[in-house]
Parts: C-alpha cells; structure tokens; sequence
C-alpha cells in the first residue's frame, strides 16, 4: 500500500505515461473531473502557441474497472498531438533524415549541465525531458489522488498571486467557495482588478519579448489533524510538501503559511492561539503557520505558496556558446510561453494532491476504500475532531 507515482515522456515524444500505486480498491474515478483537471492546466493568459495544438486527456490503461479501481497499478497515457510534426525529430528508432543538432544551450535551463552530465552532442536529448510539458502528466497523477483525497472530505484549491511586479491583495480568510470562478479568470487571479493587470502587464512584456514569473498559493482544506510526523525529518509534512513543489519545473521557492513574514514578527504575534468550546470543539482564531504544526496538519486550512521564475526559453535569447565551436551566440530560439503561472498553480495543487493522498494512505491503511473511510472516522472519533 505504499503509494507513490513515476512520470515518462518527452515534449515533442509520442506521449507521456504516468503509474499511480498504492490507491485503494473500489473508489470511483469521475472521467470528466480527470479531464477537466488537464484542461485547467491548459488554461491562463500567456501560453504560446503549443496549447492550441494540445488537448490533453487522461487516457486510463489499468488498474480501473467500470470507474472503480481495483487496488492494482494505475497506468495513464496522454498524448502529444503535436508528434505528428516531429515524428521523424523526435522517433523512438532511427530515421533516414538528417537531424540537426541543437548546440546552444538557454540560460536557465537544463541544457548545459545536461549535456556535461548525460555525455550529449545534441540539446534535444536533455530539453525534451526537462520541458514542463512533463507536468501534464503529474497533473493526471494528480487528479487521481484528488479523487481519493475528495473521498477523505479534502478540497484543494489554488489562485495566482503575483505576475511579474503585479501582485494581487493579500486574502486571509478564503474559503473553498471563493475559488468558484477562478479558472474563468484569464490569470487565475481572485481579485478581478488584479487580474486585470496582470494581463496588461503580460501584454507589454510579451511585445518586448519577455518572459514572467509570478507567485501562486495553493489551499487545502478538511484536512484531518496529524498527517506527516514530528518524529523524523522524512515524515514532516513541511519538508515534504517544499520538495514536492519546488520540483516542479522553473519554481525556485515554496513556503508554508505566513513563512516570511512570521521571520519579522515578535513570537505573540506568530504563533496561533488555542481554544476548545462545546459547539465547535477544538478551534484557532488565526492560522499564520498555514495548516502545519511540528511537521504535521493541525486542522487548519493549510496554506501553500511557490515562486516560479519567467521561463527560460526566450523569444529574444540571451548571450550563451556555442557547444560545438565554442564560439559566442544567442541561446537557441523555440516557440514558448510567455507566462505558466497560471498553469503552474495547477500543477501545484497536482503535487499537493499526491503528497497528501501518501499521507492518508500510511496513516489509515486499508485495502478497501470502506476500510480508508472506517479507519478515518474511528481516528476522528477518537480524537473528537469535527
Ligand atoms: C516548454 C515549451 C513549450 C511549452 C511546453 C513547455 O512547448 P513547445 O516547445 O512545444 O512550444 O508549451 O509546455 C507544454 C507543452 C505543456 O503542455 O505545458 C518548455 O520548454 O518547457
């Protein structure tokens, strides 16, 4: 019942493939729901034009029976579209066309230090890889473990925060309710005058051929208190969230809750007050620490926040060598986005889903997703957790 998840593919390959394990029997899989997770990843002001061509699905191969899983491996496909024009580029076995090799390495990316470490003459065998098109495929795993987390009474949720220098007001108090609409939104921004920056600030930077970064948040709520633990520095929950976040391609920080501030402010105002009462039972009047107490859920919302840095691929490439001859050069030039931060957000609610879902399968067992259930309701009651 260990459960874990791998991703293969390459960006311009025939597709990518994701194996979800240790999920367990009998929870039903909503097809649309899979899907409508894909398309949100789609979503946001600023992609290039890859998206138009791309309509990605989750093509299930095993582990489902008529909606349900069955408890085994769940193996999930999701094609490139765009293959068809790279197939002799990008084919499994050798072609009587001559490739051209890609020897100038972008500033930012994988290039360079790929090429020392897997011992290539040709770019292409370390971008196809290291392309955040990978993430389409996390997002699939993704929307499976929402799906189970959704069985556990977990909603995860996620709205821009930042573009560029454009930052959206600070909201405390969000509910699950207040995302409704978010994917409508061009920038996936919840304040609408924000939003409206943001795409003029995108607009601007886009002509100047520029890419952004930006900042997103990722919220969580129904969590039940004590997933990760505080007895070793694998099992907290803090660590293991950072890691899974910042390995999404291009993102350069995460933090928990109101991490940075909380570093400037005396202890009294840090820290979140305890209180029980016979109505609401156990309960916080604030939640600075964003959900997580001792490397482990307290029952709050938890609250998690990434920076994503502007993409790498530039439309105006910047100064880099030639790896061939050694000479100086523009990096090399491919069709990109402008701006994923949208999209970004959406892959960290994907990883969110999956750390988490981890978390509910090692503390509650069971092969039978009653059994998941059974256990979950006996350790609330146990701990008179509303
Ligand atoms: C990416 C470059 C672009 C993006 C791609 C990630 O692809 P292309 O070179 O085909 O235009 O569109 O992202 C996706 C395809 C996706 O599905 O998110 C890169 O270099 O990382």
């Amino acid at each position: 019942m260990n459960f874990r998840f791998t991703t293969a593919g390459e960006s311009h390959g025939p597709g990518l493939v994701t194996i979800v394990e240790g999920l367990p029997a009998g929870l039903e899989l909503d097809r649309e729901a899979l899907d409508r997770d894909m398309a949100r990843r789609q979503l946001g002001h600023g992609r290039g034009g890859r998206m138009k061509i791309e309509t990605d699905t989750v093509e299930i191969r095993t582990g489902v029976r008529h909606g349900k899983t069955l408890g085994s491996p769940i193996a999930a496909l999701v094609a490139n579209r765009d293959y068809k024009n790279w197939d002799e580029r990008m084919n499994p076995w050798p072609v009587e066309a001559d490739i051209p090799e890609i020897t100038l390495p972008r500033p930012g990316h994988a290039d360079l230090t790929g090429m020392w470490k897997y011992n290539q003459t040709d770019l292409r065998n370390i971008l196809e890889r290291a392309s955040a098109r990978e993430t389409a495929a996390r997002v699939a795993a993704g929307a499976i473990a929402r799906a189970f987390l959704t069985a556990m009474g977990v909603t995860v949720r996620s709205h821009v925060t930042r573009i560029a220098s454009v930052e959206a007001p600070e909201r405390q108090d969000l509910k699950p309710e207040d995302f409704d609409g978010v994917d409508d939104d061009p920038v996936r921004c919840l304040d609408p005058e924000a939003s409206a920056r943001m795409v003029e600030r995108i607009n601007v930077l886009r002509k100047k051929n520029e890419s952004l970064g930006g900042t997103f948040e990722v919220r969580v709520f129904g969590l039940v208190p004590g997933l990760g633990s505080h007895i070793s520095w694998e099992d907290r929950l803090d660590g293991r969230l950072a890691q899974a976040i910042c390995s999404i391609q291009s993102i350069k920080g995460a933090s928990i809750g109101e991490a940075w501030d909380v570093a400037s402010r005396p202890g009294s105002e840090a820290h979140d007050e305890i209180f029980w009462s016979e109505d609401r039972g156990w309960y916080r009047e604030t939640n600075h620490a964003g959900g997580l107490e001792g490397g482990m859920t307290n029952g709050e919302p938890l609250s998690v926040r990434a920076a994503i840095k502007p993409i790498s691929t530039m439309t105006k490439p910047l100064r880099s060598v030639d790896i061939k001859t050694r000479e100086p050069a523009k990096a090399h030039k491919e069709r990109t986005d402008s701006t994923v931060v949208p999209a970004a957000a959406v892959v960290g609610e994907a990883m969110i889903c999956l750390v988490l879902a981890k978390c509910y399968r090692e503390k509650f067992g069971g092969d039978h997703i009653d059994d998941v259930i059974g256990a979950l309701d006996a350790y609330r009651d146990r701990i008179g957790w509303r």
